[in-house]
């Protein structure tokens, strides 16, 4: 039963459409059509999508019909004469009369659809969504699991994304952490972006929703079933756009608690960590984790970068030289630049083992150690 977010491609419609006319096979064919809703409103929209292609069938063959019929039936050849239909008031009432009672086949029922896509109140959960270049950020703001934050990143293994393993399924939309909410509550999505514009699609919820940077948008669904749904960003986002899956699990309520009480246990765990002395040794195991995660995309694996995009932090001043210099470089971004601020995403200590890692990887030799309280002591 699984739908890959590949297979949505509207202009295969016609052509399954037309053999939907001449077989129950339409079912088979799912996979050229829109993936199955999960929601109400992806069902109408579903719905509202094969009327449309009723309709638009039924004009073809009617309009074709006529066209060739008459081509044949009044050919020269077999002594048709032109006839005028100049000044013909039926037929002029008729081609009015028949496209307003089209549009309004078509308007009314999709006004209708769209006027509760819009209608987001009375959420039982709010989530902000926020869209970095590449990976996406979820911040739990009301309902049950508030305060709940993290990061969703590509989880596909770097092998598959070298071409040195075989590709598995969901190849490219697989993330570590998934957005998980209950199952049959309304859930309210609040978009915006850190950098550029990126839009958050979930074809069986039926949301496609941009995120800007400065704005806020939003949209609402409400699972009527469990499972796991596959998206993507939906917008060009740079370089690693094909990269910032998107995964949402809608799980049975009592299995939301215990996931909300799993975070935040987590969290907890993590508040502990900033206070801790690390170890070089454990510092720069987990910097590495890190850096895989959230540095790699731009300055690649062996720390080199891309010559004139993306400078080199093997051997770089910032990396080799004072440490104040490379944490502020790291929590407060370039501006203007695609290095983004990291201080909003990461914790203390991740930041701090991050940079410690950066200063002993590759040609890096430091031996310096960062702790979380030096990162918590450059933070404004
Ligand atoms: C989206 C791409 C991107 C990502 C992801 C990224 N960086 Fe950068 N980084 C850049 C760019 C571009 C610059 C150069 C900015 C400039 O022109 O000053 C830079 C510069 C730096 C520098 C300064 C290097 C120097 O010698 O000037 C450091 C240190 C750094 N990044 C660390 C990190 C760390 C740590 C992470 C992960 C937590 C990270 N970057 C993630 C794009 C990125
Ligand atoms: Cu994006």
């Amino acid at each position: 039963m699984t739908r890959q977010v590949r297979s949505v491609s509207v202009p295969h419609l016609a052509g399954l459409w037309a053999l939907a006319l001449l077989s129950k096979a339409a079912d088979a064919a799912y996979a050229l059509n829109f993936q199955e809703p999960a929601t109400l409103i992806a069902k109408e929209i579903y719905n509202l999508n094969m009327w449309m292609m009723e309709i638009c069938v039924t004009i073809f063959i009617l309009v074709f019909g006529v066209m060739l019929y008459s081509i044949i039936r009044h050919r020269k050849s077999a002594g048709g004469k032109p006839a005028l239909f100049h000044e013909n008031t039926k037929i002029e009432i008729l081609w009015t009369v028949i496209p307003i009672a089209i549009l309004i086949a078509v308007a009314w029922p999709v006004t209708k659809t769209l006027l509760a896509m819009r209608d987001s109140s009375n959420a039982d959960i709010t989530i902000k969504v926020t869209g970095y270049q590449w990976k996406w950020g979820y911040d739990y703001l009301k309902g049950e699991g508030a305060g709940i934050k993290f990061m969703s990143i590509l989880a596909t293994p770097q092998a598959q994304l070298d071409g040195k393993a075989p590709r598995e399924e969901n190849y490219l939309l697989q993330v570590d952490n998934h957005m998980v909410v209950p199952v049959n509550k309304k859930v309210r999505i609040l978009t915006t972006s850190n950098d550029v514009i990126h839009s958050w699609y979930v074809p069986a919820l039926a949301i496609q929703q941009d995120a800007m940077p400065g704005f806020i948008r939003d949209a609402w669904f409400r699972a009527d079933r469990e499972g796991i749904f596959r998206g993507q960003c939906a917008q060009l986002c740079g370089k690693g756009h094909g990269y910032m899956p998107i995964v949402v699990e809608v799980v049975p309520e009592e299995k939301y608690a215990a996931w909300v009480a799993e975070q935040r246990k987590k969290m907890a765990t993590g508040a502990e960590d900033q206070n801790k002395v690390w170890q070089l040794a454990e510092l720069i195991q987990h910097g590495e984790a890190v850096y895989t995660k959230n540095c790699v995309a731009c300055h690649q694996a062996d720390g080199k970068g891309i010559p004139s995009v993306f400078p080199a932090l093997d051997g770089s001043k910032i990396a080799t030289g004072a440490k104040i210099g490379h944490i502020k470089t790291v929590l407060s971004g370039r501006p203007g630049t695609a290095m983004a601020a990291f201080g909003p995403q990461l914790s203390d200590t991740d930041i701090a083992a991050v940079i410690t890692y950066e200063r002993n990887a590759w040609s890096n030799k430091s031996g310096d150690a960062i702790q979380p309280s030096e990162v918590k002591a450059e933070r404004r």
